[in-house]
């Protein structure tokens, strides 16, 4: 009985090296592969974090397309309302941060409060999504 409760006691200590050593090494940005199993995890502390962003769009393909770029850069929760064109956007500030994520939604071509897109990713942008620019 004893060795069986040493056993299960060095089995949980490797667990818990693995599983904070796996912590470590996520410096967020590049990589979204084990990014499901990183966001609840209890041992993670640093508090989320919830602002808006303006994003300039149009349709429904927009608001796909900007929830989908923001979730997949490290947000935890993205919701973009097609009428104020604000994005209220949940994150960890140690994944990412809203400069990095405005960079990303302007490369889709989507002018952000922050970041202006290139014109050739504008113009890229389908027709139903093509909004008036502002400048
Ligand atoms: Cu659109």
């Amino acid at each position: 009985m004893k060795i069986l409760k040493i056993a299960l006691t060095v089995l949980f200590t490797m667990l818990l090296g693995v599983t904070s050593s796996a912590q470590h090494n996520h410096s967020g940005m590049g990589s979204n592969s084990n990014m499901n199993m990183n966001m609840d995890t209890p041992m993670n502390m640093t508090p989320t974090k919830t602002t808006t962003l303006k994003v300039w769009g149009k349709c429904e393909l927009c608001k796909a397309r900007i929830e989908k770029i923001t979730m997949a850069n490290g947000a935890t929760a993205a919701d973009w309302n097609i009428k104020t064109k604000f994005l209220t956007v949940n994150f960890n500030p140690s994944r990412t941060n809203l400069e990095y994520l405005s960079e990303k939604l302007a490369k889709a071509g989507h002018d952000t409060g922050l970041t202006s897109a290139k014109d050739k990713a504008y113009n890229a942008l389908p027709d139903c999504c093509k909004y008036d620019r502002i400048r």
